[in-house]
């Protein structure tokens, strides 16, 4: 008799309490990295407060907090090469801010401003958008992976998903693509348990969604999504494995959303406080910062420091934020066509008297 039973991979380097479960790899014995992702970790905390913050005060619309998810989007974050492309969605802050898109971009982006997608650092250019609909991303990620591979490219492409994601055709269908093709690409989900009110446990029969890899015929792992150390290492690991051409990586992060699904919703409708309670006693900031104190090289002088620092920058991004004015209001369509079809032309001449009419206070409409 064969068994079914299908082994996976999971990596922990770090216990909730901040104390090693095992021998660490080399590159962690260099603290001004581990600092530096720390340092990382703690901005995009603070800016992800200040944006709900701002949300709550009305001075943007929707936005979908990382709390709790930090340390994903870091190590994704450090390690990606530049040359690079990263396809993410909407949960991606972390993972942004470190590949160069500056805050007031996500505070435009969330603010309705079409400048939010058009990144002006040059490094960051060729990266995709935030992606709304749920898991679309993951085929363009191949459509991407598929251009590098025939143009003989060692780049690769990244993207990202929530758990829910995971369910849909198009995540299943660019795993087949990735799988059958070889494709230089690295799927992350960020498995924080939640798909909105669905949890997990209901999200899928599959024990994990790693798995789902292995039918497509490539390496699919699990890593403590709430261990930076465990994340960054797999990461590199998939990252070099994807770039010398030896196919794709699935890592499922498992992690924990310990603020609302966005602004827009409500989670203590449907999941108690005691979940939520002992989810904080896993969260990736301060399990790190205990690991860092531990070795002697963190104490509180530096964390205020640090956080003083931060709330600088968050602070600086907000008054750019507030201070880039606003667009013409064909600003959301102007990006569809180059030619606009002549009955569309007709609708965007609507559009710009309507906003004239409206700004001159004739509410005629
Ligand atoms: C195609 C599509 N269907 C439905 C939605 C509505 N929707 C927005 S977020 C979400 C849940 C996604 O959950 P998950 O994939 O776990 O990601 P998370 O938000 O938890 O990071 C849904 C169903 C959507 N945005 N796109
Ligand atoms: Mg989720």
């Amino acid at each position: 008799m064969t068994s079914n039973k299908i082994d996976l991979a999971y990596t922990r380097y770090l216990a909730p309490d901040g104390r090693l479960t095992g021998e660490l790899p080399a590159w962690a014995d260099d603290f001004n990295l581990l600092t530096r992702l720390y340092r990382q970790m703690v901005l995009t905390r603070l800016f992800d407060l200040k944006a709900v913050a701002l949300q709550r005060t009305g001075r943007i619309g929707t936005y979908a907090p990382t709390l709790g998810q930090e340390a994903i989007g870091v190590a994704i974050g450090s390690l990606m090469a530049r040359e690079d492309v990263l396809v993410p969605y909407y949960r991606d802050t972390g993972v942004q801010l470190m590949r160069g898109v500056k805050m007031e971009e996500i505070l435009l982006y969330w603010g309705g401003d079409e400048r939010g997608s058009v990144y002006v650092d040059p490094a960051v250019q060729q990266d995709f958008p935030l992606c709304v609909p749920i898991a679309t991303q993951s085929l363009h990620a191949c459509g991407v992976a598929t251009a590098f591979k025939i143009r003989g490219e060692h780049r690769v492409a990244v993207t990202t998903c929530g758990d829910g994601a995971t369910s849909k055709g198009d995540f299943l269908e660019a795993l087949n693509v990735a799988g059958a093709w070889q494709l230089p690409v690295v799927f992350v989900i960020n498995n924080n348990q939640w798909a909105i009110s669905t949890p997990r446990r209901i999200q899928s029969g599959a024990p994990s969604l790693a798995q789902k890899a292995i039918g497509a015929g490539f390496q699919g792992e699990q890593v403590d999504g709430n261990d930076i150390l465990a994340v960054y290492d797999r990461m590199q690991i998939a990252l070099e494995r994807a770039r010398q051409g030896k196919g794709p990586v699935l890592l499922e992060c498992l992690s924990y959303r310990l603020g609302d699904h966005t602004t827009a919703d409500d989670a203590t409708r449907y999941r108690s406080a005691e979940e939520v309670k002992k989810a904080w006693e896993e969260e990736p900031i301060k399990r790190l910062q205990t690991y860092l104190a531990s070795q002697g090289v963190w104490d509180e002088g530096r964390e205020q420091a640090l956080v003083s620092e931060c709330q600088a920058l968050v602070q600086q991004a907000v008054d750019a934020f507030e201070s880039a004015g606003t667009q013409p209001v064909t600003s959301v369509i102007d990006h569809v066509y180059a030619q606009w079809p002549a009955a569309l032309a007709e609708q965007r001449e609507m559009l710009l008297e309507r906003a004239a009419r409206r700004a001159g206070g004739l509410h005629h409409e």
